[in-house]
C-alpha cells in the first residue's frame, strides 16, 4: 500500500476535499455536508453534449506512475463480494453470460460482452487511486476508453451524464450507483476496466467490469457494472444526487 498512513498525504487530501466544499471524515459511512462546485458545474451541465465531449480532450491528465510504483496488491474496499444472485449466477460461470447495457439518451442502444469490450481500443495505466477514508494505493488498470465505447452507441444531444448501474447493495441496503458528466466521461483516462496489474480484474475491485476515473475520488469508480443509461439529469434516480455516496452527503464532483 503506498502512502496510506503518510500524515503529509492525509494533509494534503484534507486540504483538497475542503477546497472543493467537502469535509474530509474518517470514514465512507459517515456524512458530509455541502457542495461548494455545484453551482460551477450547473453551468458545465448546461453545455451541450457535443460541448463537453470537444472540452474533454483539452483536459489536464492524471499523473501515471512507473511500474516499480505497483502496490504488491490493490486494497479492496466498500462492497468486496456482491451477494446479488443475477451477479453470483453470472461470476459462477467466469462471466460467460454478462453483458454490459447501454442505454438512455443514445442513438443505437445495445448489449457489450466482455470479449465485445476487449476488442474495443483500450488504455492501459498506472495510478493511485485515493479513497475519501484517507488511503491511497497505486496500480495499473487496463480497459476499454469510456469515449470509444460511447461513440459506438452515439450519445444524443439532449444527454448530460452517464450513470453507472452496480449489481450490489452496498451492506445489503440500497443499490450502489454512480454518475460523471460528459465532459469526464470522454477525458482519455476515464475506462471501463476489466484489467488489474495484468491480470484479469478479481471480484473484490469489481469484476467483471469497473468504472476508472483517474481525476476522482475512489466513490465514483463504481464496481460490479452491469448498465450504462445515458440521462439529462439525475434527479430520479436513488436520492437524487447522482451516486450513493453523494445521497448520503458526499461531494458529487470529488475531485482530488
Ligand atoms: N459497486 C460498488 N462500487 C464501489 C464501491 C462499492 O461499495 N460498490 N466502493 C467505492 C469505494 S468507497 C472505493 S474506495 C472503491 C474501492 O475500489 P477497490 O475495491 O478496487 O479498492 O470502489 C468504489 N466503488
Ligand atoms: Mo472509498
Amino acid at each position: 500500500m503506498s502512502d496510506s498512513t503518510d500524515p503529509a498525504r492525509r494533509r494534503f487530501l484534507a486540504r483538497a476535499l475542503l477546497g472543493t466544499g467537502t469535509l474530509l471524515l474518517a470514514g465512507c459511512d459517515r456524512l458530509s455536508r455541502g457542495d461548494a462546485l455545484q453551482r460551477l458545474f450547473d453551468a458545465s451541465d448546461a453545455l451541450s453534449a457535443r460541448a463537453q465531449r470537444l472540452l474533454a480532450s483539452r483536459e489536464a491528465l492524471a499523473r501515471e506512475y512507473a511500474p516499480e510504483a505497483i502496490a504488491p496488491s490493490f486494497r479492496p474496499n466498500g462492497t468486496t463480494a456482491p451477494d446479488d444472485p443475477t451477479y453470483r449466477r453470472l461470476a459462477a460461470d467466469g462471466f460467460r453470460d454478462w453483458r454490459l447495457e447501454v442505454g438512455g439518451l443514445v442513438e443505437r442502444p445495445a448489449t457489450f460482452s466482455l470479449a465485445e469490450l476487449r476488442a474495443l481500443p483500450a488504455r492501459t495505466q498506472i495510478t493511485r487511486h485515493d479513497c475519501v477514508e484517507g488511503w491511497s494505493c497505486i496500480g495499473q488498470w487496463t480497459g476499454v476508453v469510456l469515449g470509444e465505447l460511447l461513440d459506438r452507441v452515439g450519445v444524443r444531444d439532449e444527454a448530460r451524464f452517464v450513470v453507472f448501474h452496480c449489481a450490489d447493495r452496498y451492506r445489503g441496503g440500497d443499490r450502489y450507483y454512480e454518475s460523471l458528466d460528459l465532459r469526464e466521461a470522454y477525458h482519455p483516462q476515464t475506462l471501463l476496466a476489466y484489467g488489474l496489474n495484468d491480470a484479469e480484474l478479481p471480484i473484490a475491485n469489481g469484476a467483471p467490469l469497473r468504472l476508472r476515473a483517474e481525476r476522482r475520488l475512489g466513490y465514483k469508480m463504481a464496481k460490479y457494472l452491469m448498465r450504462l443509461e445515458l440521462v439529462a439529469d439525475f434527479a430520479h434516480l436513488g436520492r437524487g444526487r447522482g451516486g450513493y455516496w453523494e445521497d448520503r452527503g458526499y461531494s458529487w464532483w470529488a475531485g482530488i
